[in-house]
């Protein structure tokens, strides 16, 4: 997508204004003690969390391996709650929740901590012990962030699932993790209708022999079946619980979560994140990207099933001690000005969502943002996706009127927090740009060989807090996708990147095989694999085409078996398959059904002449290609499929 070089001019000019310095001299010295000693610079900034025991040693480093706040002791959930205790804080907001009908609850921080101490003895009385893994499947109400606090509380290992993920997804999660509580809710509402968690966990738990109970919590009333023994409703259990449970005195490396993303295999990888260098990751980067006014009202618009929820929706926000809004529904119920509403009603004060969410609104058009009162706003985030500069434009103009700044922050479920990223009132801003490293953060662009330069992979070259710690029972993995690319000596995205003659870093998405549909990650290989598990399909290959809403829509080039026909059926019979394997975030937007796909002689498939049809471009190296007559085939088949 392009632009206009005088509309980026004129917003440029206009940012000078809000980012004058408010705190200036504060932020420049804290790049300047990161940059002079970068770990005399991450000891000091560890006390924005409170610690049962000191840290001995800021950081061991044993590549690719850290310890952060090496023998330290500390209780993620004591620093979200208890320590509020102590303050002022006990008797503000923590969280607003508004239901998809309208409907609100809320909590203030004493509330919120009531209730977290009554659900970790429901946990324990269930048998639940440190180390134990709990999975969770919910929408997003209270109890999601209280079932996340419980389970750090009590030094249980919590592995989110998406709500919106199939049985089959939930089931390969709770299997890898062998989890032993799942907790869930009978349904969730979701533009109007319901839909029947339960219903689909009890599909899941067919195959998921690790789970003992499944604690489920009353939220649309859809009187599902409840199975003797296992099966217990959350209000029940909460009735007989005792009112304070302790906090464990965990180590700064224990395993605070586990959290499954796509790979570039078809298994999902499950990362891995311990107690301290997360936390002060999350907290830190809270308050230096969004500020902190006590008085704010802030709103992250992800789902607690993702990375963005467990940092900037949980830990980071709670630990600061903020007051935010979480949202059940859809952004286009009842109306497409759900969002705005919400802020209207809520005063809103910051704003953090995702690009694909932002083109859907430029899609519906400004006048639903237009009529509703916004001027509470003073901040807007974006994460997920590179926000293109008509879209950066378009938040900045029609959602923040002009006159608030925009934090693009880029980071990955393996960063555990926020890398890049301008700081508000600080960083002059460009539109599509994600600024600077944010300070204590040592990243690089590089090519292949390693060497510095403007444009090629983004790295990290040296370990950070809130780094991903492995992949759950696959260290060898973890090592081949991250650190191997270069001999252990950077951290390697998966992201290309250039950097411009000002330095400010320009993400440009995955280079490897990832797509990123509406900032949700998916391997092309899981969607192949869902693929080929339909009996007539013989052999897939999944690709990402631009889409303008989605950010990138799927594509999948399907060959069938020898004997059978391609029904006219066949094509949305496939897509339902990968919609009941996967979650209906993967459903291909088309199917391709080719002869043959192009392979190389080890039999590897080149997805990258895929892209080069698909996208229209001139197909391009093809002599590595086992049989290279097999792309004009391709390219007449899709070109008849598309007229
Ligand atoms: C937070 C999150 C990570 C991948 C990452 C990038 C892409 C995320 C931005 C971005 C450009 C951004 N975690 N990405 N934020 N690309 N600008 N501001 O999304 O693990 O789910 O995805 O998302 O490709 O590697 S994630």
């Amino acid at each position: 997508m392009r632009m206009k070089r005088s509309s980026l001019f004129a917003a440029s000019a206009l940012l000078q204004n809000v980012t004058a310095s408010v705190g200036a001299e504060e932020i420049a010295s804290l790049f300047e003690e990161a940059s002079l000693d970068r770990q005399k610079f991450w000891a000091k900034q560890a006390e924005c969390i409170e610690w049962f025991h000191p840290w001995q040693e800021t950081l061991r480093w044993k590549a690719p391996y850290a310890e952060w706040f090496v023998e330290g002791k500390l209780n993620a959930s004591y620093n979200c709650l208890d320590r509020h205790m102590k303050s002022e804080t006990r008797y503000k907001t923590a969280l607003i929740w508004e239901g998809e009908r309208g409907e609100n609850r809320s909590f203030t921080y004493e509330e919120l901590f009531l209730e977290v101490n009554k659900f970790s003895n429901v946990l324990k009385n269930l048998g639940v012990k440190k180390g134990d893994r709990i999975a969770i499947y919910l929408p997003m109400i209270p109890e999601a962030v209280v079932a996340m606090l419980s389970s750090a509380r009590i030094g249980a290992v919590h592995t989110v699932i998406f709500g919106g993920f199939s049985a089959e997804a939930l089931k390969d999660r709770i299997v890898d993790a062998e989890a032993k509580i799942l907790i869930t809710a009978d349904g969730a509402y979701r533009k109007g209708k319901v839909i029947p968690l339960k219903s689909t966990t009890d599909q899941a738990l067919l195959d998921a022999p690790s789970i003992e109970s499944v604690i489920v919590i009353e939220n649309v009333s859809n009187k599902p079946l409840m199975k003797e023994g296992r099966d217990y409703w959350y209000a029940d259990l909460m009735k007989e619980a005792k009112e304070y449970a302790a906090p464990e005195i965990m180590d700064a490396e224990d395993m605070l979560f586990i959290l499954y993303t796509s790979g570039t295999t078809g298994k999902p990888k499950g990362i891995v994140h311990t107690t301290g260098g997360y936390l002060v990751g999350a907290t830190m980067t809270t308050k230096l990207v969004f500020g902190s006014d006590p008085k704010d009202i802030y709103w992250c618009t992800a789902d607690v099933g993702w990375i963005t929820g467990h940092s900037y929706v949980v830990y980071g926000p709670l630990s600061n001690g903020m007051t935010q809004l979480i949202y059940e529904g859809a952004a286009d119920f009842p109306e497409r000005n759900r969002f705005w509403k919400l802020i209207e009603k809520h005063k809103v004060t910051i704003l953090y969502t995702a690009p694909t969410a932002i083109r859907t609104f430029m899609k519906w058009g400004e006048e639903w943002p237009s009529s509703c009162d916004l001027s509470s706003l003073r901040l807007l985030g974006s994460v997920g996706e590179p926000i293109n500069p008509e879209a950066w434009l378009w938040y900045y103009n029609h959602i923040g009127q002009a006159k608030c700044p925009i934090a693009d922050t880029w980071w990955q479920t393996e960063t555990g927090s926020i890398m890049v990223a301008p700081i508000a009132s600080y960083t002059p801003l460009k539109p599509g740009s994600a600024t600077f490293p944010l300070p204590g953060i040592e990243m690089a662009i590089i090519d292949d060989s390693g060497k510095e330069a403007s444009s090629g992979y983004l790295v990290i070259k040296s370990p950070w807090p809130s780094m991903l710690r492995g992949i759950y029972n696959d260290p060898l993995r973890y090592k081949e996708t991250y650190w191997k690319k270069w001999d252990g000596e950077y951290y390697f995205t998966g992201d290309g990147a250039t950097k411009d003659d000002e330095g400010y870093f320009w993400l440009m998405g995955r280079v490897d095989d990832v797509i990123n549909v509406s900032g949700h990650r998916l391997g092309t290989m899981e969607i192949e694999s869902a693929l080929v598990d339909y009996p007539l399909v013989a052999e897939a290959a999944v690709i990402a085409i631009a889409h303008p809403i989605k950010g990138q829509a799927v594509v999948a080039f399907v060959t069938l078996k020898d004997k059978a026909l391609k029904e006219p059926f066949l094509e949305d019979a496939l897509k339902e398959h990968v919609v009941v394997k996967i979650g209906s975030i993967a459903r291909p937007e088309k199917i391709i059904f080719t002869a043959d796909l192009p392979k190389t002689r080890s039999g590897k498939i080149m997805r990258r002449l895929l892209r080069d049809i698909a996208e229209g471009r001139v197909v391009g190296d093809v002599t590595t290609l086992a049989d290279p007559q097999v792309m004009r085939e391709i390219q007449l088949q899709y070109k008849e499929e598309n007229d």
